[in-house]
């Protein structure tokens, strides 16, 4: 188990010797509200994860009662628009360089993710929750909107008509809804969270790690496109994929009627 944790003040990460980096928000006086401290400590773990080869998936997760309460609304309270067109506006970077970690990226949701925790939880791939996590974006009731991309990413992942009442009435959504309108993966007991988490992880890293970086970028590039030019991205990477070797051994295994040993290249 690596530690790393000196540089970090509201962040603990670890990784394990599968290759599954946990990275934990820390900062449980404040219920993981995120300041400008803890969103640029994001990005630089983002960073450092996505440079790692001996990582090969990552789980963002929080603490038991809350994932996040969202952006530090103490932080923003005295602040005026070019403060937060400037400074503040700009450093979305943190969020953006954990969507753009080319691995698996979990989210293990407990407790409260509101506004700016529901927006962290939105760039990670997959949302497993637990029995007690409640999703939100209760801007509108302070008089604002959401600012970390959850106008646009919400209503991508489970359609305007349920991004709209979530955002319009800034309402809290227990798990069940939450599933059900596509937000969260699974649901688990609070105690099998992380091993949810995990599981999930393992399921995708067993696969080789470049077929899974260009699967996630042609997804999230598909995204923001219109189909034609999605489709031509994901034919660039499908066929780019027969130049590795995990593709020879991916085929080479089936044909042999054993298993894979991918190696990332
Ligand atoms: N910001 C700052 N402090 C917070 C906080 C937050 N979001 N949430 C909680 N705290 C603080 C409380 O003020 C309290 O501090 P003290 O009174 O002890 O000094 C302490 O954490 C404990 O909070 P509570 O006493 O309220 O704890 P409870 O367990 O009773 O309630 C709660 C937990 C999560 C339900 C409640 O704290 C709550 O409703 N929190 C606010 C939720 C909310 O309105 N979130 C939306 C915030 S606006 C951006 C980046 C981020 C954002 C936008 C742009 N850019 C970089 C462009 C995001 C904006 C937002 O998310």
């Amino acid at each position: 188990m690596g530690m790393e944790n000196a540089e970090f003040r509201y962040l603990v990460v670890e990784r394990d010797e599968e290759g599954i980096a946990v990275l934990r928000l820390n900062r449980p006086e404040a219920r993981n509200a995120l300041n400008l401290e803890l969103i640029a400590e994001l990005g630089r773990a983002a960073d450092m994860l996505a440079r790692d080869d001996t990582v090969r998936a990552v789980i963002v997760t929080g603490g038991e009662e809350v994932f996040a309460a969202g952006g530090d609304i103490k932080e923003m309270a005295g602040k005026y628009a070019p403060d937060m067109l400037n400074a503040y506006g700009a450093d979305l970077s943190g969020f953006e360089k954990i969507e753009r970690i080319p691995k698996p990226v979990i989210a293990a949701v407990s407790g409260y993710a509101l506004g700016g925790g529901c927006e962290l939880a939105l760039v990670c791939d997959m949302i497993v929750a637990s029995e007690t996590a409640v999703f939100g974006m209760p801007e509108i009731t302070l008089g604002i909107i959401p600012g970390a991309g959850g106008t646009q990413r919400l209503p991508r992942l489970v359609g305007p008509h349920r991004a709209k009442e979530m955002i319009f009435t800034g309402s809290f959504f227990d798990v069940h809804a939450c599933r059900e309108m596509g937000l969260v993966n699974s649901v688990v007991p609070v105690e099998r969270l992380m091993e949810e988490a995990k599981e999930l992880a393992r399921r995708c890293i067993r696969n080789g790690a470049v077929a899974l970086a260009c699967a996630k970028a042609c997804v999230n590039e598909g995204m923001n496109t219109d189909l034609y030019t999605g489709l031509a991205y994901e034919r660039k990477c499908f066929s780019l994929l027969f130049s590795t070797e995990d593709q020879k051994e991916g085929m080479q295994a089936f044909i042999e009627k054993r298993k894979p040993a991918f190696k990332g290249r």
